[in-house]
């Protein structure tokens, strides 16, 4: 019994694997190369102090279980060579309840889902911290199906005077953030659960009707980049779903001053936030919408 394959046809064998996988890796285009270094995270992040944190805790993780990998794979590999069948008439020694192995293999995943979960949980406590004195306070509002930022005059005073920016069906819109400053999205919707996402920033947040002003439904950021991001939504919503897109534009402190007074001086301003439903501007304005590219 067993498949005995001929030394030479073995070694073919042999040989092709080792050349294909060099090959494979040698094939690697600068992309790939430039990929693997950022551990296939968007090419735009980290973009905030916050990001940071989680993309060292991808990282780690991903490190933990190469390790974990190699370690298996050599094992698996070592054991069918060395443990091999290496005659027709004898069977390896057939070991069952070896009591050392079996607590190892026991006790080292609860060990490793436990080490993953108490750094899952520390970067979480640390990237939903809040400064109870940002520098800027932005409501987002999700609405079916675009985006609405309003952008509070004083961060303190939610309920005060905005100036804001909404999508329509045609353009979406443009979120305007200063750089090196901590802005609070303060998240709400009129109708659905819609997910606010901005990859670069590696943070995404569910924006969950009736939950207009709670904390538990805003999280900071403090862009580091300037520059300009891809924004979407990431919570299947209904039919236009895929048109909830938006741009994110991270400014310099006197782009931010200028672009807040061009909203002003074109009227998008409001006594108060306009948090979509019957105040939902995404038809209103569909003609006259600032999206923002100026
Ligand atoms: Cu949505």
């Amino acid at each position: 019994m067993g498949l005995q394959l001929p030394k030479r046809v073995q070694r073919v064998a042999a040989g092709t694997m080792l050349g294909s996988s060099l090959l494979l890796v040698g094939s690697c285009s600068a992309e790939d190369k430039a990929q693997a270094e950022r551990w296939a995270m968007p090419a735009t992040s980290p973009a905030t102090e916050q990001a940071v944190h989680i993309a060292e805790l991808w990282k780690w993780a991903w490190i933990a279980l190469l390790i974990t990998g190699a370690v298996v794979w050599f094992l698996i590999f070592f054991a069918s060579w060395r443990f091999r069948r290496r005659s027709e008439d004898e069977i390896p020694v057939q070991t069952r309840y070896n009591l050392p192995v079996e607590v190892f293999y026991t006790i080292f995943p609860v060990i490793m889902v436990l080490v993953f979960f108490f750094h899952t949980v520390e970067v979480q406590n640390k990237i939903l911290e809040h400064d109870p004195d940002p520098d800027h306070v932005v409501q987002v509002v999700g609405q079916q199906w675009s985006w609405t930022f309003n952008h509070s005059d004083d961060p303190k005073d939610l309920e005060g005077p905005v100036h804001y920016t909404s999508g329509t069906a045609s353009k979406i819109p443009t979120l305007v953030l200063e750089v090196d400053k901590t802005t609070e999205f303060k998240l709400s919707s009129p109708d659905v659960i819609h997910s606010f996402w901005i990859p670069a920033f590696l943070m995404k947040m569910d924006v969950i009707p009736g939950q207009a002003g709670e904390e538990r439904n805003s999280f900071q950021v403090t862009p580091t980049k300037v520059g300009t991001f891809k924004g979407k939504c990431a919570e299947l919503c209904g039919t236009y779903h895929s048109r909830m897109l938006f741009d994110v534009k991270v400014v310099t402190a006197d782009e931010y001053a200028a672009y807040l007074a061009q909203l002003e001086a074109d009227g998008f301003t409001a006594d108060a936030p306009l948090l979509g439903g019957s105040d939902a501007v995404t038809q209103a304005n569909a003609n006259t919408n600032h999206g923002g590219e100026e």
